[in-house]
């Protein structure tokens, strides 16, 4: 039998952050797990190191499932970003050792392929609506069938979603105090809907619209975005109101019928239970790397298989390549997929991550690598050291601090 005979923590940052885990085997595998939560990226890589990592060596990288209940189970603190996180990378590294040792890709050790490609949505954004539906176009010359739009609402200094300059992400990340964006939900609320209007009428109804509210709503504020919205038909509008608070989704539902998206901060199955068992959402948004991997999101999808709900996985640029390329594996096999998201990662992430996905025609494969199919380059990894940063924080006009 195989054992696991080391297990590191591999922190570097080629264009932004990323928490590698990397496990070696006694038979000579590599398996590979992203463990980056944006903005607290040590918090993880100290979990893994200092209290995962020491409980792995020895074991037998055959015994995900166990191992997944051994760490989960063990800590007998449960749920939470970090340490659903960390597990994510132990469990993914897992999967990875062993579609190695099987010679298959993951998506066909989880039944295999149940469509045959993934469809995911870009993000186009602007200042302005003119600069948005520019970029929109650049998105369907790609062939992308869905795209989030996100566009600077008038009046206010910085919006989410927006980049404030050529070049730059749109979540500016800064090394010594957070950056502050600014909000008024009226403002928002009067301006979203001509930016639907103004797509519409430009591309027509042939493709897939979604929108990011960013858990900046009221539940009767969503529920009138929500009805305003409507006449666009956009494919879900995500977060509308701070994701925590499941019972808040009752509201939103009872008044329209705009598809409703939430979850990519949410780390468990229990986070969504009642969001999920009440039919209250219609796409779940949680990640392999923020909800503990592979063996864990399959369970959770099961559980929305049951009530009609459909997969919608987070994939920021803040996932590493590990992160996605793991998403596209469960993606492609599960039943009741939705749509994932694709924001893709900036060089220099190539030179670290050699993946092997592919995109075509708005839809992406994994590829058939045996195990994850993404090669971990540590010797480059090295060459880019981790940069504190932290995400953006958002006030009020009057200087509330406000949902970013
Ligand atoms: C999305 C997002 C993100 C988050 C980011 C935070 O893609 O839907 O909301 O971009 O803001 O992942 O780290
Ligand atoms: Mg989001």
């Amino acid at each position: 039998m195989a054992r696991i005979t080391d297990a590191r923590v591999v922190v570097s940052s080629p264009g932004r952050n990323y928490v590698t885990l990397v496990v070696e085997t006694s038979d000579g595998l590599v398996g590979v797990g992203d463990a980056t939560l944006n903005g607290r990226e040590l918090a993880v890589a100290s979990y893994l190191r200092d209290h995962l990592c020491p409980l792995l060596t020895g074991r037998d990288p055959a015994r995900i499932e166990d191992t997944w209940q051994y760490l989960y189970k063990g800590a007998y603190w449960r749920r939470g970003p970090v340490t659903m996180t960390a597990i994510a990378a132990v469990d993914v590294a897992l999967w990875d050792i062993k579609g190695k040792v099987a010679g298959l890709p993951v998506y066909q050790l989880l039944g295999g392929a149940a469509r045959d490609g993934v469809m995911v949505y870009g993000h186009a954004d602007g200042r302005d609506v003119p600069e948005l539906l520019d970029r929109f176009a650049e998105y369907l010359d790609q062939g992308y069938k869905a795209v989030r739009i996100q566009a600077a609402v008038p009046g206010l200094a910085k919006t989410y979603g927006v980049a404030p300059r050529d070049g730059l992400m749109y979540e500016p990340a800064n090394s010594n105090l957070p950056d502050e964006g600014s909000w008024e939900s009226s403002a928002y609320l009067d301006f979203a809907p001509s930016v639907f209007e103004a797509v519409r009428d430009r591309f027509g109804f042939g493709v897939h619209l979604l929108h990011d509210v960013h858990h900046r709503l009221t539940p009767i504020e969503a529920a009138r975005l929500g009805k305003d919205l409507e006449p666009f038909r956009p494919f879900w509008i995500e977060d509308a109101t701070p994701a925590e608070d499941q019972s808040a989704f009752r509201t939103i539902r009872a008044h329209t019928t705009t598809p409703l998206a939430v979850g990519e901060v949410l780390n468990s199955i229990w986070d969504v239970q009642t969001l999920i068992t009440e039919r209250l959402i219609d796409y779940v948004r949680t990640s392999v790397s923020h909800t503990g991997g592979i063996s864990h999101l399959r369970k959770l999808y099961s559980l929305a298989e049951l009530y009609g709900v459909r997969s919608g996985a987070h994939g920021a640029g803040d996932l590493s390549p590990i992160a996605h390329a793991a998403a596209l594996h469960l993606d492609l096999a599960i039943p009741n997929f939705g749509i994932q998201e694709y924001m893709g990662h900036r060089d220099p992430a190539g030179e670290v991550f050699r993946t092997s996905y592919t995109f075509d025609d708005g839809h992406m494969h994994p590829a058939d690598l045996p195990g994850i199919g993404v090669e971990f380059d540590e010797a480059a990894a090295g060459r880019f050291p981790y940069e504190p940063r932290y995400l953006p924080v958002n006030r009020r006009l009057d200087g509330t601090v406000h949902d970013w």
